[in-house]
C-alpha cells in the first residue's frame, strides 16, 4: 500500500468531491484536504470527512452470510457463491431467464454498472434488470433526451454557474445535499447574478436565495408554464433563436397561453407578482440557467415538469450558449455514469438504447455474443419490485437499500419477502441484506479502484488506497465467480475480469461510437488530468462506429471543439500534455450543444406539455400534502451513514416538519410524536415546528427504516415516460398521537 497520500473522491454524492486519503499507524486512513480538485477545491461536508468511519471492520460485514434454520450464519466464499448460483440457476430452470431478477445502484462505478449489465444479459439471459437510479433522476434524463437527444445531467461545468447572470435552482436544496457546491451560488451572488429557489419549504438552500417560490409540491409544471406565458406576453422571446435552432414552438406556445398568471397562482399558490418578478429576473440578464434536482422530476409528471422549464430556456435563447442552459443536478456517487452503461432496463452501454438493433450488433460483438440472444427491455425499478415473488422468483441486489428507499416501502419489504431467492452483495447489513438467503460482503471505495462520472459528465478515477479487511471482495469478484459458476467455462469466456482497468477498457469498446463515448479515456489520463468530459472518442475527428445512428452522428458534431471556451477549456484540463504523446488525443467534451444539438437535425424540441393534477389530491380524509427529501447528515437509506457517530448526533433519526398552523390544530408541540397516514400505510416520528414550511404541507426525510420510515406512506403512481414514482407529492392526514 502506498504510503503517501493517495487522491480519491468521495464515496456518496453526486459532486464526488476530491479528497485525498493519508494512511494512519492502526491501518485505516485519514481524509485530508485535496485543493487541487476544481469542483470542491477542498472542502467537504460531514458525510465526505466521515467517510473512513464505514471502512472500519466494526461496522463492516466481513464474512458471507447464509441463511440456514431461519438465521444469516456466517459461511465460506464458496458455500455462499454456490448457493447463489444454485438458487439463480434453479429459477431459471424452473421458470425462466426472466423470472431471475437483477437490481443495481447508482452508487456502483463504471465497471460494476457495466458488468452487471452485461451479467444479467449474457450469463443469466434476463431482461429483469434495473437500478435505483430510476428514482433518483430518470425523469430529467428522459426530458434532456426528448429536448436534445442527449442526457448529461449538466452540460457544462459548474464553474460556469458563477459567470451566469441568473440560476433558477427548481426543488434543490443543495446546501444540504451538495454543500460545498454552494460556493458557485456564493460567487453568482458576489458576481452581481441573481438566485431564485423554487421549494416548498424555506430550505437552507432557499434562505440563500434572492427570490424564493413557494409554491404547493407536485404543481412546478403549472408554474413553469405561468413563467412562459409571461414570458410571450411581455415580448421576452428570442425569436431569433426559437427559429433557427429548435423545432415545436407553436404547440409549446398555445400551451403556455392556456396558463394564465391568475389560473397559475391558483395552482401554485404563488401570487402573479412573484411569478412576475421571476421572469424579470431570468429574463433581464444576458445569460442564465434553469437547474432541476428531485422536488419536481420524483413527481408522476416529472418529464413532463423539466419539458415545461426546458420550454422556458428555449424560448428565451438560453440553452446551447455559452453561460446559459437547462441542467439537471444529478445526485449519486456514480448517478451519471451508472446511467450510461447497460444497468437500466432499456440500455447498453455508451448510452444505448436495448432495442436499437445496431447498438445490439456493436454491443454484441465486443461481448462475443449473438445479437439476437440479447434480451429485450425488461421492467422499470418499481415494477420490477413489484413483481417479485410473482413473475420474478430470485434477485441478485448490489447497491440499494430499497426496504428504506423504494416507494409504498411495506409494500416492497413484503414483496421481497416473497422471494424465492435474494442475495445481496454489500459493505454493511442494510435492511434489505438482512431479508437475503445469501449476503457478500463486499469492498468499497477507498478499497478498490474505478471510475465514477460526476454531475458535470466529468469521468473520475477513485483509487485504492487501503487493504480491506479479510473476508471482503470486489463486486467484480462476485460477477466473476458467479459467471463461472452459471455460464461454465462460456461464463469466464466472455469476460468478467476482476481488474477494474481490464472492464475499464471493455466498456471504453462498448461505449465507442455511442452517445455516451468513453473510448478516448483511459486511466492513464484520468490520473493526469484530474477527470475528462465525455463523450471523449478514442480520435478528435473520429467518426461515430453506428453509423445508421443519425443521433451519434449530431452528437459527435455537437462535441465539436471548434468553440473558443471549449478549446480553453482543453487546456485548462490539461490537454496538452495528452496531445504530447498521442497526437489527435480527443480533449472531452465540457460544454455541449454550442454548435447544435443531439437530435437529428440538431435542433432542440419544445414540449407541447400542459399542467396536471399529481395522482392523489388531498380530500376530506387525507386533507394534508406529504413531500420528502433528505438532510445534510445522512445519505440515502441511511445504511452507510447511521454507521457514522458524529452524523447520528447530528441527525439522530425521522421527523416530521410542519407549520405552526396545522401544529396547532392538532395540538401539538414541538418534538411530540405525531403521526401520518397515507393509503399505504402509517408512520409516526416526533414534530419539527417550523414557519419555514407551507401550512397544507408537512416533510418527512427517507433515511430511516421503521416506525419512522417515510416511504411506508409514499405513492409509486409512475410517470408514464420515465417510470419515476411520485416521492414528491401524496395526501396524508397528520395526526397527534397520544399515550
Ligand atoms: N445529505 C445528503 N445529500 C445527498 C443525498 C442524501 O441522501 N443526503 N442524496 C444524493 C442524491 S442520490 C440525490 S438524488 C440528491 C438530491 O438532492 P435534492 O434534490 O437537493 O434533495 P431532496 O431533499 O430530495 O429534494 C430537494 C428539495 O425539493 C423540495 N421539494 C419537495 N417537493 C417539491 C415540489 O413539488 N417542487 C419543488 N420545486 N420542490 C419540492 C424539498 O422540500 C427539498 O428541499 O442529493 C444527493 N446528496
Ligand atoms: N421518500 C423518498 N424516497 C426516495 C427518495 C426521496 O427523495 N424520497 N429519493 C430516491 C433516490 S433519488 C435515490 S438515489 C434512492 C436511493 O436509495 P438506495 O437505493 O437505497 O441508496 P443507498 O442507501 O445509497 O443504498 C446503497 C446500498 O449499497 C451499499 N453499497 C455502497 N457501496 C457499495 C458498493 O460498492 N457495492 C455494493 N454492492 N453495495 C454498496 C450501501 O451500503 C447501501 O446499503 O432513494 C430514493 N428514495
Ligand atoms: S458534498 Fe457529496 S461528494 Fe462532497 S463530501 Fe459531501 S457527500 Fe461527499
Ligand atoms: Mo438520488
Amino acid at each position: 500500500m502506498p504510503n503517501s497520500a493517495t487522491p480519491t473522491h468521495c464515496p456518496y454524492c453526486a459532486l464526488q468531491c476530491g479528497m485525498n486519503l493519508t494512511p494512519l499507524q492502526d491501518g485505516g486512513v485519514a481524509v485530508v484536504e485535496r485543493p487541487d480538485f476544481p469542483v470542491n477545491k477542498g472542502a467537504l461536508c460531514g458525510k465526505g470527512r466521515t467517510a473512513p468511519a464505514v471502512l472500519a471492520s466494526s461496522v463492516r460485514l466481513t464474512s458471507p452470510l447464509v441463511r440456514s434454520g431461519g438465521e444469516l450464519v456466517p459461511a465460506t466464499w464458496d458455500e455462499a457463491l454456490d448457493r447463489i448460483a444454485e438458487g439463480l440457476a434453479r429459477t431459471r430452470t424452473e421458470h425462466g431467464p426472466d423470472a431471475c431478477g437483477v437490481f443495481g445502484g447508482g452508487g456502483l462505478t463504471n465497471e460494476k454498472a457495466y458488468s452487471l449489465g452485461k451479467f444479467a444479459r449474457i450469463v443469466l439471459g434476463t431482461s429483469q434488470i434495473d437500478y435505483n437510479g430510476r428514482f433518483c433522476m430518470s425523469s430529467a434524463a428522459a426530458a434532456g433526451m426528448k429536448a436534445f437527444g442527449l442526457d448529461r445531467g449538466l452540460p457544462f461545468p459548474l464553474e460556469d454557474i458563477p459567470k451566469t447572470g441568473c440560476v433558477i435552482l427548481v426543488g434543490s436544496n443543495l446546501a444540504e445535499t451538495m454543500p460545498p457546491s454552494l460556493r458557485f451560488f456564493t460567487e453568482l451572488k458576489e458576481n452581481g447574478g441573481t438566485l431564485i429557489v423554487i421549494d416548498p419549504r424555506r430550505t437552507k438552500t432557499a434562505e440563500q436565495a434572492d427570490l424564493h417560490l413557494a409554491p404547493r409540491p407536485g404543481t412546478d409544471l403549472a408554474l413553469a408554464l405561468g413563467m412562459l406565458h409571461l414570458v410571450v406576453a411581455d415580448g421576452r422571446v428570442d425569436e431569433e433563436y426559437v427559429q433557427e435552432r429548435t423545432v415545436g414552438w407553436e404547440d409549446a406556445r398555445a400551451a403556455a397561453m392556456a396558463h394564465w398568471p391568475e389560473f397559475v397562482e391558483r395552482i401554485t399558490g404563488v401570487s402573479v407578482p412573484q411569478l412576475r418578478d421571476a421572469v424579470r429576473m431570468f429574463c433581464e440578464p444576458e445569460h442564465a440557467m434553469v437547474l432541476t434536482a428531485r422536488g419536481p422530476e420524483q413527481q408522476s409528471k416529472g418529464t413532463d415538469t423539466v419539458g415545461a422549464w426546458i420550454n422556458l430556456c428555449l424560448a428565451t435563447g438560453r440553452a446551447g450558449r455559452p453561460l446559459s442552459g437547462y441542467g439537471c443536478l444529478t445526485g449519486q456517487g456514480n448517478g451519471q455514469g451508472g446511467r450510461e452503461h447497460g444497468q437500466k432496463a432499456d440500455q447498453l452501454p455508451g448510452y444505448r438504447k436495448l432495442d436499437d438493433p445496431a447498438a445490439r450488433r456493436h454491443v454484441a460483438e465486443v461481448w462475443g455474443v449473438d445479437p439476437d440472444s440479447l434480451p429485450g427491455p425488461g421492467r422499470s425499478a418499481y415494477e420490477l419490485l413489484d413483481a417479485l415473488g410473482t413473475d420474478i422468483k430470485s434477485l441478485l441486489l448490489m447497491g440499494s437499500n430499497p426496504v428504506v428507499s423504494a416507494p409504498r416501502a411495506a409494500h416492497i419489504e413484503e414483496r421481497i419477502k416473497s422471494l424465492d431467492f435474494l442475495a445481496v452483495c454489500d459493505v454493511v447489513l442494510s435492511e434489505t441484506a438482512a431479508l437475503a438467503d445469501v449476503v457478500l460482503p463486499v469492498t468499497q471505495w477507498a478499497e478498490e479502484t474505478g471510475t465514477t462520472t460526476n454531475l458535470e459528465g466529468r469521468v473520475l478515477l477513485r483509487r485504492r488506497a487501503i487493504t480491506p479487511p479479510e473476508g471482503v471482495r470486489s463486486d467484480l469478484d462476485v460477477m466473476h465467480e458467479l459467471a463461472a459458476r452459471l455460464g461454465g467455462e462460456k461464463g469466464l469466456e466472455k469476460g468478467f475480469p476482476t481488474d477494474p482497468e481490464e472492464v475499464f477498457e471493455e466498456l471504453r469498446r462498448a461505449s465507442a461510437g455511442g452517445a455516451a463515448d468513453y473510448s478516448g479515456i483511459t486511466y492513464g489520463r484520468l490520473a493526469e488530468e484530474n477527470g475528462v468530459f465525455w463523450p471523449c472518442p478514442a480520435q478528435a475527428d473520429a467518426a461515430p462506429a453506428d453509423s445508421e445512428d443519425s443521433e451519434d452522428a449530431s452528437l459527435d458534431a455537437a462535441a465539436g471543439a471548434d468553440d473558443p471556451a471549449q478549446d480553453d477549456e482543453a487546456t485548462d484540463d490539461g490537454t496538452t500534455s495528452a496531445e504530447a504523446k498521442g497526437g489527435a488525443v480527443h480533449p472531452g467534451t465540457p460544454r455541449l450543444f454550442f454548435d447544435r444539438f443531439a437530435t437529428p437535425d440538431g435542433r432542440a424540441r419544445f414540449a407541447p406539455v400542459s399542467h396536471r393534477a399529481i395522482a392523489e389530491e388531498p380530500d376530506a380524509e387525507y386533507p394534508v400534502l406529504l413531500t420528502t427529501g433528505r438532510v445534510v447528515a445522512q445519505y440515502q437509506s441511511g445504511a452507510q451513514t447511521r454507521r457514522v457517530d458524529e452524523l447520528n448526533a447530528a441527525a439522530p433519526g425521522p421527523f416530521v416538519e410542519l407549520h405552526p398552523r396545522l401544529a396547532a390544530r392538532l395540538g401539538a408541540a414541538d418534538g411530540d410524536p405525531v403521526a401520518v397516514v397515507s393509503r399505504r400505510g402509517r408512520a409516526v416520528a416526533p414534530a419539527r415546528i417550523t414557519t419555514g414550511i407551507r401550512p397544507d404541507t408537512v416533510f418527512m426525510p427517507f433515511h430511516w427504516p421503521g416506525e419512522g420510515r417515510a416511504n411506508t406512506l409514499t405513492n409509486p403512481a409512475l410517470d408514464p415516460t420515465s417510470r419515476m414514482p411520485e416521492f414528491k407529492a401524496c395526501a396524508v392526514r397528520v395526526e397527534a398521537v397520544r399515550n
